[in-house]
């Protein structure tokens, strides 16, 4: 049995749960994502089968910096009016490209020779020795991929990264030198490499200080910090009767 489940950094023992009946049990090795049956209990499933789900926000004061969001690590870079997070947990390419989905950006895409530069600027800040565990500490994932598997890279927004603004491999890359190699990186100098997409390595989350709205507010967005106060947030809140009935007939995804 896997030893831990998390709900987006909270360690499952530390949140009460019941599984259903022989789970969790990992099956084919592939059951990586939480899903919450009718019944309230939980269970193990696949992360690439699709289900419905449900979004939670909590109804209180929500602070959302400037970058529209509580999280405190995405700091805004005027020279390209966007909003970055670095990311020093390693992660495969399509758990980083999750966890960015999942704070509102998407792995970063270098536009331009300006967002290579802050790309540098943030890399300045984290040097090998605040990066814990045993990964390549010179390269982070970017949102590019190389879609057909051939010479074709496009970003993960689907443009040619000419296209983009900028297409700055390193030096005798891409050379899919561990086959397989069809995700893009981003080196401390600011240029490209190919990497294998199943290694952890760090990423780069970019954020539009505006997407998505945290709240409905009078602030003026998206260079101003803005409170949401109770009940004015955007989320559909479903009655309660309508909830559960989707609970009785339906089971959901949770956040993993
Ligand atoms: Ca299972
Ligand atoms: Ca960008
Ligand atoms: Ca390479």
């Amino acid at each position: 049995m896997p030893a831990l489940y998390y709900f987006v950094g909270v360690p499952l023992e530390k949140i009460q749960h019941e599984w259903a009946q022989n789970e969790p049990d990992n099956k084919n090795n592939a059951e990586s994502c939480l899903a919450l049956h009718s019944d309230g209990r939980m269970s193990d499933e696949r992360c690439d089968e699709p289900r419905p789900y449900i979004c939670y926000r909590p109804h209180s004061d929500v602070e959302a910096n400037v970058c529209g969001t509580p999280d405190p690590e995405y700091h805004f870079e005027s020279r390209t009016n966007k909003c970055y997070k670095f990311h020093t947990s390693p992660r495969t390419f399509k758990r980083a490209n999750f966890a960015c989905q999942a704070e509102g950006g998407y792995l970063v895409i270098i536009n331009s020779e300006v967002e290579a530069q802050v790309i540098r600027d943030i890399w300045i800040k984290y040097p090998a020795v605040v990066m814990i565990g045993p990964f390549w500490k010179d390269v982070a994932y970017v949102g590019m991929y190389n879609w057909d598997e051939s010479e074709d890279w496009t970003t993960i927004h689907g443009q040619w990264l000419q296209e983009a603004g900028y297409a700055k491999f390193s030096p005798g890359e891409p050379n899919n030198s561990t086959t397989g190699e069809y995700c893009g990186a981003v080196y401390r100098n600011g240029m490209f490499d190919d990497l294998y997409c199943e290694q952890d390595y760090a990423f780069i989350c970019e954020k539009e200080p505006s997407y998505p709205p945290v709240c409905d507010s009078d602030s003026p967005r998206p260079f101003e910090p803005a409170i949401c106060h109770n009940g004015v947030g955007q989320a559909q809140i479903q009655p309660d009767n309508q909830m559960n009935e989707i609970m009785k007939t339906q089971t959901s995804n949770v956040v993993i």
